[in-house]
């Protein structure tokens, strides 16, 4: 069985969201971020850079929220959730989860800890080059949206929507949230019908956000 480690509201939400819509069985561990539980010893030896998410799969330890999701997708939902290999969606999908990954995640870290990309001192640029950064993000989401539509890669739910709403949460306390753009505004009142999506709310006590 599938075992997560989680912290209500971080990159954790995603994976939760996927296993609830998948009807996968899962036991979960509650991370407390707050006591600096990521940093335990017991914690880092099943992920090094003592980061949440966690997932145990088949008794091993996998870290890195895009990759789990495309690994339960391709595990539980071949050909819908993931495009499949060589199939005419595998390029955006490949292109969209490295984008969100690799692009938008780290620009949130920037905002959220900005003391890693600069020096104490230089936190407040730090944070602007952030904001930038995930502002122009939402331009490009909003554009392919507008292009695409009603799901990030067009008419199929896909793992990419899992890790772009999370995203799209996290904005919800920033001088312009995701909802300013209006093709991401409409697909977040689609996103937000979704039950699982409801269902994870509910389960990690998040009471902001999923009712606009
Ligand atoms: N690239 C990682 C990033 C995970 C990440 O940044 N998790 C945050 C919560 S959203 C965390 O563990 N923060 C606690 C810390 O940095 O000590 C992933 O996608 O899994």
């Amino acid at each position: 069985m599938y075992r997560l480690y989680y912290s209500p509201g971080a990159a954790s939400l995603a994976v939760h969201w996927m296993l609830i819509e998948l009807g996968v069985p899962f036991e979960l561990e509650l991370i407390d971020t707050e006591a600096r539980q990521q940093k335990s010893p017991d914690y880092l030896a099943l992920n090094p850079g003592g980061l949440v998410p966690t997932l145990m799969v088949d008794g091993a330890p996998m870290s890195e929220s895009a990759a789990i999701l495309m690994l339960l997708a391709e595990r539980h939902a071949p050909g819908s959730l993931s495009p499949a290999p060589g199939s005419p969606g595998r390029a955006a999908y490949l292109q969209w989860m490295i984008y969100l990954a690799n692009t938008l995640l780290p620009a949130f870290r920037a905002w959220f800890y900005p003391d890693e990309p600069a020096l104490a001192e230089a936190s407040d640029a730090a944070r602007g080059v952030a904001l930038d950064r995930i502002e122009a993000a939402w331009d490009r989401i909003d554009a392919q949206l507008a292009a695409a539509g009603p799901y990030l890669l067009g008419d199929a739910l896909t793992a990419a929507d899992f890790l772009a709403v999370m995203l799209m949460r996290w904005s919800r306390n920033m001088p312009k949230t995701a909802v300013a753009w209006p093709h991401i505004d409409a697909y977040l009142t689609r996103m937000r019908a979704m039950p699982s999506l409801r269902e994870v709310h509910a389960r990690e006590g998040l009471t902001d956000w999923i009712d606009g």
